[in-house]
């Protein structure tokens, strides 16, 4: 079984495997430990990673980056209309009101789902892994941001199953910085003494976030987290590439934003440009050939004039990492570290800005690009049974708070109730006692829709079926199980109903007095405890039975199964089955459907890979051959022989550009067998004639 972590950014990506020396970061075929979140269409195939970052600029209509923020995203979301025109290829509007991705594919109009497009990206990832561990992978865990909600995170974890991944976990990336720290050292404070508290910042070519965490031996748990979705090191290269339009505009007559190439041109190099001034202070210059209408550009830049340039954005570096400090409830003196990864915490003035806002030098110990990746590998090989790793045990936050409505048809007024506040630890399961004569339904939402990162507040509605009333009419009790899982997604994921028993039963006519339920109060109706099961950290539940025993109205009955002082009665419970309906996560035909269309497309790759390789070998033996003939092959062949064969390499090389540019792989295959044919015997002379000195030396050595 294999041990992968995956980091796909919006930018950049990163593949870590655990190996039994530890966690190692791998290349790719180009020997580039980050692949490129980049995939191109053509009419062929489909080139992903590095091949299709440099197809950005030749093929952009067809070349699609800059994807990850549509994950789970409407058309109409008001951040994809943002995005929307500063792409070089379309969006469309799928018929269920999805972000769809237009290209050419094959020769033909294709819309792609952006969870098929991540998919592709996985599917590359996962062929770079497996030629590292020369065995297939399919176990893994996926980094995402930690504010992604619960339809980003289904559509990302769709995506994992188009690409054949068993995803073990969506695991968010602070957390996974924080796992890469704390999991090697050796100095962490006992349980029983104060908690290490470490900032992590991450601020990648997107996004920014923060996660507080604290930090016992053997485990971590985030305290808090914080963000801004609209701020990242695309931020910066945009400040220059407006301001380079500008400027060419007045010096050189230029509308550069009317030209998609020479607008992605000027990108990439404002992107080097700022990169060179995180290490340079002085001025640099910025030239671009045949920018334009035949126009070289030139022009200079400072680290100085940058940074005024982007006052705007260095002045939001402090917002999260103020609200993640307060949330902590930590004074700036309770913090040990602040640790920096992302590769847009290399810019100075953030780092400055980060630094001043704790009074405290950061900590640049793990590596900015490959953190993400590692944690998530650490992660992994805790999950997996097939790795032996040091315990340690991650309790991350539910970042945005969850709220229950219930509702039955007959009944009037609705009840609510909040399942899980802000910061809660997960993943974290509950069980709710209701008292219900009929099926009903769960609305699930998150409660604070301003500070939701996300245009709509409804998660999705649970309907618990086959409730019926107990023989004597009573309601019955229903225990409905609610979770927020290992992937920070939320569910209703059972339900049950207990059977009255004769002799018991005084508390459920308390609870179940038809005027409370009328009133619909979160507090008569419902009780909550604490699941037992899915919870490994004994401190975590005990916590959590304190604070659900606050939350409880006052006086209220305990329930047997809480493990009160009440004698126990025997009790037999039915399972009920659960309707999800409004969940954002693809059908299961249609996501079975992009499964076969993505294994369609890894065939047709190979293929033409099959046969661009047959036609490179011809190719290559024409060269070879050719360089041999006037070399080391000479003296093994007539001039007459030799001067026909040569003639007969520069026909296949014409023909190579000419007729046999796109022929079938079996063709090139001919070819090159015919062109052996003439080869092989003089390499076969050739090689004899080397070898014989060797054996006589070999000879005279042994006498
Ligand atoms: P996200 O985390 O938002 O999904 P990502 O993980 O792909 O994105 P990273 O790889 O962490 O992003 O960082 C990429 C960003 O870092 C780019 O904007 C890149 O230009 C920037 N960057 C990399 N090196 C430097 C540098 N030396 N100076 C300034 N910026 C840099
Ligand atoms: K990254
Ligand atoms: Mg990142």
């Amino acid at each position: 079984m294999s041990v992968v972590g995956i980091d796909v950014g919006f930018q950049n990506c990163y593949i870590a495997v655990a190996r039994s020396g530890g966690i190692e970061t791998i290349a790719n075929e180009y020997s580039d430990r980050c692949t490129p979140a980049c995939v191109s269409l053509t009419s062929k195939n489909r080139m992903i990673g590095n091949a299709a970052k440099s197809q950005v600029i030749t093929n952009f209509k067809n070349t699609v980056h800059g994807f990850k923020k549509f994950h789970g995203r409407a058309f109409d979301d008001p951040l994809v209309q943002v995005e929307k025109p500063k792409l070089p290829y379309s969006l469309h509007k799928l018929p269920n009101g999805n972000t769809g991705i237009k290209v050419r594919y094959l020769d033909a109009d294709k819309v792609f789902t952006v969870e098929q497009i991540t998919g592709m990206l996985l599917t590359k990832l996962k062929e770079t892994s497996e030629s590292a561990l020369k065995k297939p992978v399919v176990d893994c865990v996926i980094s995402v941001p930690s504010f992604f909600t619960d339809a980003e995170r289904r559509s990302v974890f769709d995506a994992t199953q188009i690409a054949g991944l068993n995803c073990l976990r969506l695991i968010n990336d602070t957390t996974a910085v924080a796992l890469a720290y704390g999991i090697y050292k050796q100095d962490l404070p006992t349980p029983e003494e104060r908690p290490r508290n470490v900032v992590f910042v991450d601020m990648g070519h997107s996004s920014f976030q923060v996660s507080i965490t604290a930090f016992n031996k053997g485990k971590l748990k985030v305290l808090a987290t914080a963000f801004d979705l609209y701020l990242g090191g695309r931020n910066f290269d945009e400040a220059l590439v407006d301001y380079f339009c500008e400027e060419f505009k007045a010096k050189y007559k230029l509308n550069v934003r009317d030209n998609p190439r020479a607008l992605l041109r000027l990108h990439q190099e404002c992107e080097k440009l700022k990169k060179l001034m995180s290490a340079n202070s002085s001025d640099l210059p910025l030239n671009i050939e045949c920018f334009m209408n035949d126009i070289d550009v030139s022009s200079r830049m400072n680290r100085g004039h940058f940074e005024e340039m982007c006052t705007q954005y260095l002045m939001r570096v402090e917002m999260p990492l103020k609200s993640a400090l307060e949330q902590s409830k930590l004074s700036r003196d309770d913090i040990y570290a602040v640790e920096i990864v992302g590769g847009a915490t290399r810019i100075p003035a953030i780092k400055e800005r980060i630094a001043k806002f704790f009074c405290k030098d950061i900590s640049t110990t793990l590596n900015a690009d490959e953190a993400v990746a590692r944690g998530c590998a650490l992660q992994c090989a805790i999950l997996s049974p097939a790795f032996k790793v040091r315990e340690f045990s991650i309790t991350d936050v539910v970042p945005f708070p969850i709220t229950l409505r219930w509702k039955s048809p007959t009944e009037d007024g609705l009840g609510e109730c909040e399942v899980f506040s802000k910061n809660h630890a997960a993943p974290f399961s509950k069980v709710i006692t209701f008292h219900k004569k009929e099926p009903f339904d769960l609305e699930a939402f998150y409660s604070s829709p301003q500070d939701l990162p996300y245009p709509d507040h409804r998660i999705g509605c649970f309907s618990v079926q086959n409730v019926v009333a107990q023989p004597d009419g009573d309601s019955s009790k229903v225990k409905v199980k609610v979770r927020v899982n290992v992937h920070g997604i939320f569910s209703v994921s059972s339900a049950s109903l207990i059977e009255k028993q004769k002799g018991e039963g005084e508390d459920m006519q308390i609870d179940s007095e038809p005027v409370v339920q009328n009133e619909g109060r979160a507090e008569d109706q419902t009780k909550m405890q604490v699941d037992q099961e899915g919870q490994s950290q004994g401190d975590q539940q005990n916590e959590e039975n304190s604070s659900s025993s606050k939350e409880g109205a006052p006086g209220e009955k305990q329930d047997p199964a809480a493990g009160g002082s009440k004698p126990k009665v025997k009790v037999k419970s039915i399972d009920l089955p659960i309707m999800a309906n409004n969940i954002r996560q693809l059908d299961s035909d249609v996501l079975n459907n992009f499964v076969d269309y993505e294994r369609q497309m890894i065939i047709q790759d190979k293929l033409v890979k099959e046969l661009n390789d047959a036609k490179n070998a011809v190719e290559e033996y024409v060269y070879d051959l050719r360089d041999k003939l006037c070399g080391v092959y000479e003296k093994y062949i007539t001039e007459e022989d030799s001067n026909r064969l040569t003639l007969m390499l520069e026909d296949t090389e014409n023909w190579l550009y000419e007729d046999g540019e796109d022929q079938p792989k079996q063709v090139y295959e001919e070819k090159l067998d015919a062109l052996k044919r003439l080869g092989q015997p003089i390499q076969d002379r050739h090689r004899e004639h080397e070898d014989r000195p060797r054996a006589f030396e070999e000879l005279g050595k042994k006498l």
